[in-house]
């Protein structure tokens, strides 16, 4: 981190000739479980973890943002004091949005110059989005001790992508990166942003792992998945799935198709494992956290259908050295990305050599291992 740090505050005194006078940091994170409920206003028990978006930043007197953003070789700029458009470059738009956004409810900022630069990685289901636009709302409001609540900071990122970027997400990401608890999960309620913290297992080390698998369609399928939910509620006459239970289903699965049927069917359960799982990790049950995280997994690959046959490969594999011991399922969006993995620390090489061995021969890619802790929520870092 330090270094990552330090490259940041290089970097800004490179290209700006002077220093900077901040640096915030906004991690990503991994979601145990809880996979697209959060949209439909239900449970999601993820952690911030090690690996964040710094953005180092100086004030301007004039309405003039610069920013630059190492990790994209990218640069973009432009003025408050005129509407903000849409910008060609995908990247910029994340933080054109939360800029935006940020100045509908508090007009009283002038000008900034921006150093990005990230570790978070990109497009693996591990909310680098998140991260970056926590980031610079949180250096908006640092920087001009803007009095915004985190909920409220969260959901101002949150709109940015919904409504700038057009990705339709739910609430979870923006929050953990903004809220998240060192050596804790939170269970999340969102519907009223209510949550419980838990604590991570002593025993136990997350381990992350990136199938590599990239998928083109993930915003547009993803839109679709929530499109999906919203028929089935409508169907149900309920305002969200999160209202709905496996009953009321049934009753219903002659007036939808099955393609929404198991929509549903899976945001159902996931509700229901959620809430199990953040018990069973409270309670160090771990051969229940690890039956959840598994039948979680069942649910998106056979229902929600957003898993990937290598992902799939990948956590059967991984599942084969954990037995009971410990968890793993996909985690994330979906449609590559991430597998996510709760095991006892001895297990954490045989895990790393049976996928070094026979990932490759399974599936042709090549996978990353990341080992992780839960991370406190967006910040400022000493400089
Ligand atoms: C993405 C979204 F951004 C989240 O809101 C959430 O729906 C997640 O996919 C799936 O659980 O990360």
């Amino acid at each position: 981190m330090q270094k990552m740090i330090q490259e940041t505050l290089s970097q800004f005194q490179t290209h700006y000739g002077y220093p900077a006078e901040l640096v915030i940091q906004a991690p990503g994170r991994v979601n145990l479980i809880g996979e697209h409920t959060d949209y439909n206003d239900g449970f999601v028990l993820p952690c911030a973890i090690n690996y964040s978006t710094f953005i180092a930043s100086k004030k301007r007197t004039d309405h003039q943002v610069n920013i630059i953003a190492v990790d994209f070789d990218g640069k973009d700029n432009f003025d408050l004091s005129k509407p903000i458009n849409k910008s060609e470059q995908g990247w910029a738009n994340y933080v054109r949005g939360v800029f935006k956004y940020v100045q509908e409810l508090h007009s009283d900022f002038t000008g900034i110059d921006l150093i990005i630069h990230g570790n978070v990685p990109l497009g693996a289901g591990l909310s680098s989005s998140a991260a970056l636009e926590v980031s610079i709302a949180t250096t908006i409001k640092t920087l001009y001790h803007l009095p915004i609540d985190p909920k409220v900071l969260a959901k101002i990122c949150q709109k940015a992508e919904n409504k700038f970027v057009g990705m339709n997400c739910g609430i979870m990401d923006q929050f953990i990166s903004t809220l998240g608890e060192k050596d804790h999960a939170l269970l999340i309620d969102c519907r009223n942003l209510e949550t419980q913290s838990i604590s991570m297992p002593t025993n136990l080390s997350v381990v992350i792992i990136n199938s590599n698998v990239k998928h083109g369609l993930v915003d547009s399928e993803y839109n679709l998945r929530r499109q999906q939910c919203e028929e089935a509620a409508q169907i149900l006459n309920v305002p969200k799935l999160r209202d709905a239970t496996i009953e009321l289903l049934e009753q219903h699965k002659t007036k939808m198709s099955n393609v929404v049927y198991r929509r549903a069917k899976h945001i159902i359960t996931e509700n229901t494992r959620t809430l199990e799982a953040a018990k069973a990790l409270s309670e160090n049950n771990i051969t229940k956290l690890g039956e959840l995280m598994q039948a979680g997994h069942l649910s998106m690959k056979d229902d929600f259908e957003i898993t990937a046959p290598a992902v799939d490969a990948l956590v059967d594999i991984v599942k084969s050295v954990l037995g009971n011991k410990g968890g793993v399922r996909m985690t994330g969006g979906g449609f590559g990305g991430c597998v996510v993995a709760l095991a006892p620390h001895d297990m954490v090489e045989p895990i790393r050599k049976a996928v070094e061995k026979e990932y490759h021969a399974q599936t042709g890619l090549k996978e990353s291992f990341y080992i992780c802790h839960a991370m406190n929520g967006a910040g400022k870092v000493s400089i």
